[in-house]
């Protein structure tokens, strides 16, 4: 059930889905599983009632959620002469967060917003804002399920995968007993776990594994084993045949070492561009820590780009990592604050 004070909300999109016959839904840049799912879903519910509906998501999209149903009708800008009076996006903190897209929504659409991080802007006409929901997929189907329209298996699929991603496999903090007992429902509604969880978490081309195989070999450990790091460089790629997209799970494979506090992987963009990624299961938090690197992120999880090459990256937020390991406290999670800039 969707909470009580969001309900009333919730009603206004269900009376705007019934006032207009075209209907704009906007996912963020960077797709993910949630935004993805929320997108579909809705969109295959809204056809049902005979709207003309389409799905607008920034390239580059991510093509191992190509499985999704629905996913090949997802376009970069809606067709030219549509008429959209009706504007609704999922997951998106805020406008930017769709790229050039929003360029299509015009003064007299009406926008919905619907979303779960904390820090979302209340950029639209109706914000369906939920901080505690595990996923917008989970906000979705509590939303179909208070206007009586019809799950199908393949909303269910759609809404199940959003679920799944958000929380990490059931793993991170927000897996709640509300989104278990939803993503029960989901199963029960023809989302099929085992085969979801598959074309999720078992479908990466081998390239990826080698990728993640180099990088490992080079995993440095220090501070009693509570900071961890490691490096993708261009020569890792050449040499695994991979694309920088496939390094993204390597974080997750260093912040599996048992005891760790910090994980920390370097992207080599190019000679003066660095990314990074960091995962923090103690005292430090990750957003506090990426900030300070003009990035952001949630407190367990955070990012940033570093305009410097590998080599001058690496020292420097190493050097700023041991620091907020030691000083447990300065940027400790008991700072509490809700700093989710972007992801998930
Ligand atoms: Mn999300």
């Amino acid at each position: 059930m969707i909470k009580t004070e969001l309900r009333q909300q919730a009603d206004r999109l269900k009376d705007l889905c019934e006032r207009y016959d075209e209907i704009l839904i906007l996912g963020h840049k960077d797709a993910d599983g949630d935004t993805l799912g929320c997108s579909l879903a809705f969109a295959e519910a809204l056809e049902t009632l005979g709207k003309t509906v389409h799905v607008v998501i920034p390239p580059a999209l991510p093509q191992k959620y190509a499985w999704m149903p629905g996913f090949d009708r997802i376009r970069p800008a809606p067709p030219a002469g549509a008429e959209v009076r009706l504007v609704l996006f999922f997951d998106a903190g805020n406008m930017e967060r769709s790229g050039d897209a929003i360029d299509h929504v015009t003064e007299r659409a009406t926008i919905v917003n619907v979303d779960h991080h904390a820090s979302n802007s209340r950029f639209g006409d109706v914000n369906i804002i939920d901080p505690d929901a595990s996923a917008v997929g989970q906000m979705c189907l509590e939303m179909l399920e208070q206007f009586g329209w019809r799950v199908t298996p393949t909303m269910a699929t759609n809404l199940y995968t959003a679920l799944l991603t958000d929380t990490g496999g059931f793993r991170h903090e927000n897996t709640t007993p509300a989104a278990l007992r939803d993503a029960a429902r989901l199963a029960a509604l023809g989302a099929d776990p085992s085969y979801v969880a598959t074309m999720v978490y078992k479908s990466r081309p081998p390239t990826t594994l080698r990728l993640c195989g180099l990088a490992l070999a080079g995993i440095q450990i220090e501070m009693d084993g509570r900071l961890a790091w490691a490096r993708v460089t261009r020569k890792m790629l050449h040499e695994a045949g991979a694309v920088m997209a496939e390094a993204e799970e390597i974080i997750d494979n260093v912040n599996s070492i048992a005891g760790l506090e910090v994980a920390v992987v370097f992207k080599e963009i190019n000679a003066r561009l660095t990314k990074i990624s960091v995962r923090s299961r103690g005292e430090v938090d990750a957003a506090w820590l990426c900030e300070r690197f003009s990035g952001g992120g949630h407190p367990r999880a955070a990012g940033a780009e570093i305009g410097q090459p590998l080599e001058r990256a690496v020292p420097m937020v190493l050097a700023a990592v041991r620091q907020a390991i030691e000083t447990a406290g300065a940027g400790s999670l008991d700072r509490g604050g809700e700093r989710c800039v972007r992801e998930s």
